[in-house]
């Protein structure tokens, strides 16, 4: 960590009053954003600025220190500041903030040099730290992690957990700060949730240090406590909304409200500056709008070995820890890395464990902290899998996975317990909604395998792939999907190949899509119908949101298909073929099997057959249909 002397202090002194300037320019030109906290903010980050490890001119070097903004919504603070430490020209941050199409949007974004981790949903960005700090100790990359966070944040529930998983794990390189001017966006904070910020911290382990957040001094002396402490720190600064003008000082509006221009012009003369909005206002209506910055892709690169093949009855989850087992085993020191949230029974990853003790986090009944943490560690660059029950992994963190689809991240979620197929714990446990949720999330590719053997080829394609992921598979264990001549599909010859369906059964009268493990019912349905001279085709989408067009073609020219799924009938794989059929124009009629409620808890088959979506059920359907 870099030291200062008093002539650092004195130039950032100087900084911060010009940064504060800028501020409010940007927001009165906007006329909107968020002033008062970034100008409570603006002497300690700046402070932040000039002792870390960084580097304006490379701002992604690979052993930077990390600066994340936890409250996003003062993106008029972090432009500002990094305008002024040169990662961009400040007038063009000034100029473009808040247009449409600009890098300087409302909350920051990775897209602006300097800027690690998007954020705006406030509470996630301690997990992101721990995420960061996670993946620097497996890259053996030394480097402290600030995080900057507000006080009314602190009311999130995410941060408790983070705070426990930082101590836990000792990332004592987190440098947190929280931005104490005991004010949000309704008022007082005390007011709108009382609560004792500092014992909190202190109680989970923490280093806690409280400082004036305006002397520069403290500031530093601060910072160089925190980067010498064996604990995870938090510097509570006790700052003051809209510092700097006064009357904007410790007023609650100001939060979320831009100046006037008349106020701008007393707020800019209180700060020793003229106003020169104009030249600001012709420099956004001329402004070539600045291209968002890159981010070091990471490349996965594991040797993936040799595919198992399984013949007998087996549950996919195992063959999901089998082979995630296999690739630790094949790559040992490598940038991989399995979380959990106390199911790791349930969820296979003890091979794992055994292969790669190191690399493996068990991080509790935390998903909020895990799915956000694991998030950050893939954009990091570690091959990060977040194995969990759908309905937690999924649905229970669903605003987190949207965020890390918003950072361009490279996570991989492994859901077991989708659909129906989880036993006696009913509804409160089966995700029928998995696909349904994620096809929101415009980088996600979701992969549904239909048996223990396609699993296994999914898990070692996926581990090589960038990009976001959900594999989702049920929890019973099923015989291996045959061909019409009894031999294994999914054999070790097999190659996976994402969007693309399997023709398992051929037919002219009639096509069943059908993903996962209901590909067993279907099969067992079609070779019934077969029995009484009906012959369909049988396709298995593994890929439902990537839709393979040649299969539909086929699949539409039999004049109908019927979609059969233990998911939400109204969100799932039948809803994404009526999409596509519309969409490539063809014409057929279409049948949806799925689920029409919320289910019941029981023995699998019963369940299945209480729901209609049972093999005889929909047997009988078919033939009344045909
Ligand atoms: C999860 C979440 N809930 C609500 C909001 C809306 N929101 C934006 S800022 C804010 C208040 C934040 O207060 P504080 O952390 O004290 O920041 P300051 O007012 O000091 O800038 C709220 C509720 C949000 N961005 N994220």
């Amino acid at each position: 960590m870099r030291k200062l002397e008093q002539n650092d202090l004195n130039e950032i002194h100087a900084l911060s009053q010009k940064a504060r300037a800028a501020i409010l320019k940007m927001t009165t030109l906007a006329a909107s954003g968020h002033p008062g906290g970034s100008m409570s903010t603006i002497d300690y980050l700046l402070t932040v600025l000039h002792m870390a490890n960084i580097d304006p001119s490379q701002p992604r070097k690979e052993d930077r220190d990390l600066i994340l903004f936890s409250h996003g919504h003062v993106s008029p603070a972090a432009y500002a500041a990094l305008g002024i430490m040169g990662y961009f020209d400040l007038d063009k941050a000034i100029a473009q903030f808040r247009m449409t199409g600009s890098i300087f949007e409302g909350h920051v974004e990775p897209g602006v040099p300097g800027i690690e981790w998007a954020s705006g949903n406030l509470g996630q960005g301690l997990s992101a730290a721990c995420g960061f700090a996670l993946a620097s100790r497996i890259q053996k990359i030394e480097r402290n992690i600030f995080v900057l966070m507000g006080d009314g944040e602190q009311q999130k529930g995410q941060l408790s957990e983070a705070r426990r998983f930082a101590v836990k794990y000792n990332l004592n390189n987190i440098i947190g700060f929280i931005d104490y001017n005991k004010l949000q966006i309704s008022g007082n904070i005390e007011r709108i949730m009382p609560q004792n910020i500092k014992a909190e911290y202190e109680a989970d382990d923490w280093y806690v240090l409280e400082i004036d957040g305006h002397d520069l001094q403290q500031i530093h002396k601060a910072i160089l406590e925190a980067d010498a402490a064996a604990r995870p720190t938090v510097i509570l600064a006790r700052t003051k909304m809209g510092k700097g003008v006064s009357f904007m000082e410790n007023k609650a509006q100001y939060h979320g409200a831009a100046l006037t221009e008349e106020q701008l012009t007393q707020a800019l003369h209180e700060l020793g500056f003229e106003n020169d909005l104009n030249k600001y206002k012709q420099l956004r209506t001329i402004a070539e709008l600045e291209k968002p910055s890159t981010y070091p892709q990471p490349k996965f690169n594991f040797d993936t070995g040799k595919p198992f093949q399984y013949d007998e009855k087996i549950d996919n989850r195992s063959a999901w820890g089998n082979a995630i087992a296999d690739i630790a085993k094949l790559n040992p020191n490598s940038n991989l890395a399995v979380l959990d949230n106390d199911l790791q029974g349930s969820l296979k990853t003890k091979k794992f464990e055994a292969e790669m003790p190191q690399n493996f986090f068990e991080c509790g009944i935390m998903e909020h902290h895990t799915a956000t943490m694991a998030g950050a560690m893939s954009k990091a660059g570690i091959q990060t899998f977040f194995p969990g029950f759908g309905v937690f992994a999924i649905d229970e963190t669903y605003n987190m996975h949207r965020l890390n689809d918003i950072n361009h991240t490279n996570l991989k979620i492994v859901t077991t317990h989708v659909g129906l197929d989880v036993g006696e714990d009913g509804k409160t446990h089966q995700c029928i909604d998995y696909l349904g949720v994620m096809k929101n999330l415009f980088h996600f590719h979701i992969i549904i395998p239909a048996d223990a053997n396609q699993t296994d080829h999914i898990v070692r394609y996926v581990a090589n792939q960038k990009g976001n992921y959900l594999i989702s598979m049920g929890r019973s264990k099923y015989p291996q999907i045959k061909n019409a001549a009894g031999e294994i599909y999914y054999n070790q010859d097999y190659k996976f190949e994402y969007g693309k369906a399997d023709q398992l059964r051929e037919g002219q009268q009639a096509a069943i899509l059908v993903m996962g493990t209901m590909t067993t019912r279907a099969l067992q349905v079609a070779d019934k119908l077969r029995e009484d001279g009906i012959e369909l085709q049988v396709w298995h989408i593994s890929a439902p949101i990537h839709l393979d067009e040649a299969a539909l073609k086929t699949a539409a020219a039999t004049g109908t298909i019927f979609t059969y799924e233990d998911h939400n009938v109204n969100t799932g794989l039948g809803n994404c073929v009526a999409d596509k059929l519309v969409q490539m124009n063809l014409q057929c009629k279409l049948f949806k099997f799925g689920v029409e409620d919320y289910s019941f808890s029981g023995k699998s088959a019963e369940v299945f057959q209480k729901c209609g979506l049972d093999t005889d059920s929909v047997y009988q359907k078919i033939k009344e249909l045909m």
